[in-house]
């Protein structure tokens, strides 16, 4: 039998709709000669939906929508994820889901619990590659260098104080992040102490870990990073932001952003960062594929790492894909390589 190829898009977080139009790229791209390709949608509200009208159009060889909803039968996520009457079949789950309840480790802690081999970072790795105060952290101790910030715990810290500490420590603008979340969702340059007040505010609406960063003047480049123990580090590719920053709309909404691959840099500042991204993966813990994001300083402190993200965009247009199309590896074979790395850390792991 065809190996099960459960693609798993959409979610509750608010990278909801870019997830749709990544997982109907993927099931374009990915080669039915191979796989038994089962896309199962989750709504905004949670439900889980097998797209059978996705499944009979990919069987068919007719085209999918340029984004695919949740949409079909509501099924129970476990009995879905396995299959029924598929007992033959070997089951890859390859979790499309950014931000919270898809990237940050809950729906790896369950497949893990199940033991279902699936694409990408495991538990620890993803939630801590999603929370990026504890991300700061653990790249600190190993030794990455990174940007100066400032941590702000709703309910255990005083925020006048935090605020204060800041200003002081960063100097203004800074910028300040729900510490759990991605795609520039609740993040503010804050250019004064009203602004940064009301950022604090509204990062506490995503999640009751804030973290502020002195604003950096630099130019932001990435790194996608591919495989398991001995990962492999793309060539860099730089992001030429549209608006003052790489915000929601940059990415999503204008596409006004720009992406530069390869980034223009000197040879030995190019093997610099391919280093530093595959040792940040290494760091923290990731599995089968991450994007590392820096920051480069050309006249101050060279390569500072932003963050590292475990799902990072997946159109054909992403930077992620369109990294590893420049050093080598076309969309359809960077799947095929996610599914084996993805087997390769289950057998590990069982
Ligand atoms: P997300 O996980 O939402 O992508 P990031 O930490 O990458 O969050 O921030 C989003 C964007 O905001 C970055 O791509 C960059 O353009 C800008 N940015 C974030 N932090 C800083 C900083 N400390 N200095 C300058 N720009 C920043
Ligand atoms: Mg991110
Ligand atoms: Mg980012
Ligand atoms: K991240």
């Amino acid at each position: 039998p065809l190996l099960r190829l459960v693609v798993l898009y959409g979610g509750v977080s608010a990278e909801h709709d870019v997830s749709c139009v990544t997982a109907a790229h993927v099931l374009a791209a990915a080669d039915r000669s191979k796989y038994d390709l089962v896309p199962i949608g989750i709504t905004k509200s949670g439900t889980w939906l097998r797209n059978d009208k996705a499944i009979a159009a990919l069987a068919e060889g007719s085209d999918l929508p340029e984004r695919l909803e949740p949409a079909g039968t509501e099924v129970e996520p476990l009995a879905a994820i396995r299959g029924e009457g598929t007992d033959q079949a070997i089951t890859v789950v390859l979790p499309l889901l950014h931000g919270p309840h898809g990237e940050d480790g809950t729906i790896q802690g369950m497949l893990e619990l199940f033991k279902v081999p699936y694409v990408g970072a495991g538990v620890l790795s993803s939630a801590l590659c999603m929370d990026k105060a504890m991300a700061k952290i653990v790249a600190e101790q190993a030794g990455i260098p990174q940007c100066r910030w400032v941590e702000f715990r709703d309910g255990i810290d005083d925020p006048n104080e935090i605020v204060t500490r800041a200003v002081a420590e960063l100097g203004l603008p800074v910028f300040v992040k729900p510490a759990n979340l991605g795609s520039s969702v609740g993040i503010t340059k804050a250019h004064d102490a009203a602004e940064l007040d009301k950022a604090v505010d509204l990062a506490l609406r995503y999640d009751d870990v804030v973290i502020i960063e002195e604003a950096v003047t630099a130019r932001e480049v990435e790194v996608a990073v591919l495989g398991n123990a001995a990962p492999e580090a793309s060539a860099p590719g730089e992001i030429v932001p549209g608006s003052e920053f790489y915000d929601y709309e940059d990415k999503y909404v204008t596409g006004a952003a720009q992406l530069v691959i390869p980034a223009d840099l000197p040879d030995d500042v190019t093997r610099e960062v391919r280093e530093l991204a595959a040792k940040a993966f290494t760091a923290l813990r990731c599995a089968g594929m991450a994007r590392v994001d820096f920051f480069y300083e050309a006249e101050g402190r060279g390569w500072l790492l932003n963050e590292v993200n475990t799902i990072p965009g997946f159109t054909p247009a992403s930077m992620y894909p369109k990294l590893w199309e420049a050093t080598g590896i076309s969309y359809p074979d960077l799947i095929d390589q996610l599914v084996a790395l993805a087997l390769d850390s289950h057998r590990r792991r069982v």
